[in-house]
Formats: C-alpha cells, sequence, structure tokens
C-alpha cells in the first residue's frame, strides 16, 4: 500500500504539473479526490490493515491527500489567471478603430430656400406668424374681397370641407387673422402650405407652399414696398439684382403688381432662362385695399399697408435651376442629397 500510495502521488503531481486548463485539473480532482476517486478508494480499504498499522498508514494517505490538494490550488490559481488573461485579450475592445459611418443628412431644397427668406425678413424686423390649414371660407376668401362669384371659389380651384369651411386657397387668411385682432403697427411673414384643386404637372401641385408678407402702419406707401422687395432681392441673389412691378389684379391689393427679378443667370443681359427678357417673374405684390383694411377693423384712412406673396417652390426651382416640381416631392436622396 506504501507502494501504492507513492505511485499515486508520483503520477498524480506529475500530471497536474502539464495540466493545461482549469477543467482538466477538475478532472483530475474528480478521479482521485473524488468520491469513486483512487485516495477515496485506499483509505477504504483500510479496514482491511491490521489495527497497529492503520495509524500510519492514515497518516501517509492524508499527507499525499494534502500534497495532490496544495498543488490543485497552486496549479488551479495559475491557470485561472492564464485564462483570465486569454479571455481579457479576446474581449479587448481597440478603441482607436473608427466608429460605423453615420450619413449627415442634408436640407431639402426649399427649406434651404425658405429659411434664407425667412432670415431676411426676420432680419428687417419682420415677425413669423402661422394659422390653420383648414380655414373658414370668411378669412380665406369673405374678408379678402374675394366676392361669392368670383372664379378664385370655384370649386374646381378650392377644396371644400364643408359649405363655409376649406382648405386654405393661399396663406392671406393668416393676415387676415392677424389684421383683426392687432393694432398697427402690424410686420409679418406667413410661411406655410396651402391648397389648390390642380392637376400635378411640372409646376403645379395640389399642395405647395406660399410665404405672403404684410406691413400695416401710418404713411405706408408703394415705394415701402418697392424698397423692401428690391432689399429682398439684393440679400437673396446679390448686388445688382432688383425687382420690376408691372400692372396686374389682385382682389385684395389695389393697386396690384406682378413682380420680376433680375435673372440671377445673365444678370439682366437676357438668356434662355429668361427668354431674353432679363427678368424673371417671381411673387405677386400690392398696396392692401383699403376695403380689406376696413373689413378687418382697421381705419384705412388713418393706415395703409402693402403685401406680397411668393411660392416658395417657384423660389427654390429658380434658385437651384431645377426644371420640374416632382423633384422637390419624389423624396429621392441622391437628388435631395446635392442641396446643403
Ligand atoms: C399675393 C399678392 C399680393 C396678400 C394680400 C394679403 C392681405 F391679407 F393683406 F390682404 N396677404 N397677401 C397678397 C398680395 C398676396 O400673393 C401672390
Amino acid at each position: 500500500m506504501e507502494n501504492k500510495l507513492r505511485e499515486i502521488r508520483e503520477r498524480v503531481l506529475a500530471e497536474l504539473s502539464e495540466a493545461r486548463g482549469t477543467s482538466k485539473l477538475e478532472q483530475i480532482r474528480v478521479s482521485v479526490l473524488g468520491k469513486k476517486g483512487e485516495l477515496t478508494g485506499l483509505l477504504r480499504g483500510m479496514g482491511q490493515l491490521a489495527p497497529e498499522e492503520r495509524p500510519r498508514m492514515g497518516q501517509l494517505v492524508n499527507d499525499v491527500r494534502r500534497a495532490i490538494e496544495e498543488e490543485l490550488e497552486k496549479k488551479g490559481a495559475e491557470l485561472k489567471e492564464i485564462e483570465k488573461n486569454a479571455r481579457l485579450e479576446a474581449e479587448a475592445v481597440d478603441v482607436t478603430l473608427p466608429g460605423p459611418e453615420r450619413s449627415a443628412g442634408s436640407m431639402h431644397p426649399m427649406n434651404i430656400a425658405l429659411n434664407r427668406m425667412v432670415e431676411i425678413f426676420t432680419g428687417m424686423g419682420y415677425e413669423v406668424v402661422e394659422g390653420p390649414e383648414v380655414e373658414y371660407d370668411h378669412y380665406n376668401f369673405e374678408l379678402l374681397n374675394i366676392p361669392k362669384n368670383h372664379p378664385a371659389r370655384d370649386a374646381q380651384d378650392t377644396f371644400y370641407i364643408n359649405e363655409n369651411t376649406v382648405l386654405r386657397t393661399h396663406t392671406s387668411p393668416v393676415q387676415a387673422r392677424i389684421m383683426t385682432t392687432r393694432k398697427p403697427p402690424i410686420r409679418v411673414i406667413c410661411p406655410g402650405r396651402v391648397y389648390r384643386a390642380d392637376e400635378a404637372d411640372a409646376t403645379h401641385s395640389p399642395v405647395f407652399h406660399q410665404m405672403e408678407g404684410l406691413v400695416i402702419d401710418e404713411n405706408i406707401t408703394m415705394a415701402d414696398l418697392k424698397g423692401t422687395l428690391d432689399e429682398f432681392a439684393r440679400q437673396m441673389y446679390g448686388e445688382g439684382i432688383s425687382t420690376r412691378f408691372r400692372p396686374s389684379f389682385f382682389p385684395f391689393t389695389e393697386p396690384s403688381a406682378e413682380v420680376d427679378l433680375t435673372c440671377a443667370n445673365c444678370h439682366g443681359a437676357g438668356c434662355r432662362m429668361c427668354k431674353g427678357t432679363g427678368w424673371i417673374e417671381v411673387l405677386g405684390a400690392g398696396m392692401v385695399n383699403p376695403h380689406v383694411l376696413e373689413m378687418c377693423g382697421i381705419d384705412p384712412k388713418k393706415y395703409s399697408g402693402f403685401a406680397f406673396g411668393f411660392g416658395v417652390e417657384r423660389v427654390a426651382l429658380l434658385r437651384y435651376n431645377i426644371p420640374n416640381l416632382r423633384y422637390l416631392y419624389e423624396n429621392d436622396l441622391r437628388f435631395l442629397t446635392q442641396y446643403r
């Protein structure tokens, strides 16, 4: 039995020193010290020994067990450390690697154009105001001097919600609301979505955007309107760009004008874009009709005002030389991401 013990001790210690992982250690521990292990078996067999042999043999078995246990513990700690380091290395994150690429996004050309317009007018002291898109006939037509049988009211142009409610056909009702609720001086711009029962084509859409402006105070004249729009043209398109007024008609302004801007492509020399005229038609404007002021509760003998209206799509198409409204609405990122 002594020989057997020595043999177990030598063999197991040799096995332990060669073990390459904690699972191998555990396997060795079970095969030697476990319930059915070699040493455990020997200890059980002690009953067959002569009584005087038992204490010495018991001592010997315990020595071997302790030696093996010590070695198991030492080797276990070593292997655990090695395994931990291997795991840390495998899980290491290289924080210097580039992160996942994110696309930056870009502004819609309409928003670029509108933001610039808003910036220019707020810079002149205008306030941005908004109003409902579902609007009463009263504000959309009545207060703007658009009589009951006016062609602009025709069901062909206007989306009716019911007899006295429409999808607003312009942003002017926002200004009518402002005039009925505020006292002059008034200086506002009204950007927003408007609706007309138009067939979609290169220059028409049933939903589009306007930005209208309104100024009311004492002694406001057509010269103020002209100076304001000239300054806008200069800031929006650059030095040397101004406006040309052509007589026109709107029910809500008198006099009224269609307003051209110097062709930014040829600077007035005449080119294909302006059909040789040197001018591009961009907006409508005029002096607020005294009858409109009166209906909105503003005394036309004391106050006068001007108003103007841009089509935001038209400004964006001209600015970026875009040939068709479709490009603004189709959300094709190959097109939209060209603009900053
Ligand atoms: C335009 C052209 C001319 C306009 C008039 C008004 C109001 F409410 F003051 F009467 N708002 N907008 C106006 C005038 C709009 O768009 C082409």
